[in-house]
């Protein structure tokens, strides 16, 4: 049986390295002390940041799991709860941090990752002893675990003004905030418009090796800035990353399109194999999903890929995840399918 000719990483988008161009980008950097807020480089990211999504303030941070927990602390107090999608990366995919450090509880709503503004009223708690207070509502966008959905942006806006009007506050985790501008032709600002804060990350599919960032009121980010610092999250000279997310702003958001073609067409690839369950129309950004008969377990599967150089990522017994990104090409892709349709059989 066939075996790539390189080891083909499709686990993630997370997975990219720098480039060359970005390296020296890095190396360029102006320094300073970013936990006294001296980082020239880190300052302007955090500007730059800010302006794209249409806040006050940027407060960088080393992941996307940070801005996602910082963000709920600046929220949140303890006992409190937060209103999610199912899968929503805040809930199911850090750790259990939301509970264990920011002391909240996740109520997960229906839908697949995208539930409905009419669900949120239901959702929220009588103001009782008896109950924590509902204090925020997440959304997610693109959606990693629906495959990397769109949110139907006349939703976005229904979620944003049905939790304002009762009384909650709204975050944003858009990790792939360009993902979902580049798929539906809305800009971030607009995508995070109304939201109380927004979240983005340089370490997916723009390349970065690390960083994200937490956009908000200044007043809020000033606070955050002490959740930050107390998960340790003050990284003193970052602005030798910041000078990475900089870089991937000014030159890597277009180049999303074409890991979205390349998704489609993976896709479509897999659709033509016997026994994989995959709608390749809906597959609308850089992230895919698709079914595996009873008969094979995903973790099976995901092994013997791997003995043959193709890295894939589980979704659950029978579902798997590809997802394309600068470190793929379509040659990559097309040999990556060669190779699936060879352990399909
Ligand atoms: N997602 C990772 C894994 O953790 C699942 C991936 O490979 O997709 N929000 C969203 C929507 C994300 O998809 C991720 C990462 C994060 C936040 C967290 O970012 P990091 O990994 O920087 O902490």
């Amino acid at each position: 049986m066939k075996t790539a000719t390189k080891i083909i990483d499709i686990r993630s988008d997370t997975v990219t390295k720098p480039t060359q161009a970005m390296l020296e980008a890095m190396i360029k950097a102006e320094l300073g002390d970013d936990v006294y807020h001296e980082d020239p480089t880190v300052n302007r990211l955090e500007e730059t940041s800010a302006a794209i999504v249409g806040q006050e303030a940027g407060l960088f941070v080393p992941s996307g799991t940070m801005a996602n927990q910082v963000a709920i602390m600046g929220h949140c107090q303890r006992g409190d709860e937060v209103l999610c999608g199912e899968g929503a990366h805040s809930f199911f995919y850090e750790t259990g941090a939301g509970p264990a450090i920011a002391g909240v509880q996740f109520f997960p709503l229906p839908g697949g990752g995208l539930f409905k503004a009419s669900d949120l009223g239901e959702a929220v708690k009588p103001q009782h002893f008896h109950f924590p207070r509902t204090r925020l509502v997440c959304v997610e966008n693109t959606m990693n675990r629906a495959g990397g959905r769109v949110w139907p942006q006349d939703e976005v806006d229904r979620v944003v003004a049905v939790a304002h009007e009762l009384g909650l506050r709204a975050h944003l985790d858009g990790a792939r905030i360009f993902n979902a501008q580049v798929a539906s032709g809305v800009p971030a600002k607009r995508l995070a418009k109304g939201f109380d804060s927004v979240s983005f990350c340089f370490s997916k599919g723009l390349g970065a090796p690390a960083g994200s960032v937490l956009c908000g009121p200044a007043a809020f980010i000033h606070e955050c800035r002490r959740w930050r610092k107390m998960l340790g999250g003050g990284m003193r000279q970052a602005g030798i990353l910041a000078a990475a997310g900089l870089y991937a702003l000014e030159h890597n958001i277009d180049r999303l399109a074409e890991d979205h073609r390349l998704a489609r067409l993976f896709a479509e690839k897999l659709a033509e194999i016997q026994g994989i369950d995959i709608d390749a129309a809906k597959v609308e950004s850089n992230i895919f999903g698709f079914n595996l008969p009873d008969r094979i377990p995903a973790a099976a599967f995901q092994e013997e890929l791997r003995k043959h150089g193709v890295l894939v990522n589980i979704l659950s017994a029978h579902r798997v995840r590809g997802t394309t990104h600068m470190d793929v090409s379509e040659k990559d892709i097309l040999e990556a399918v060669e190779i699936m349709r060879e352990v399909m059989k």
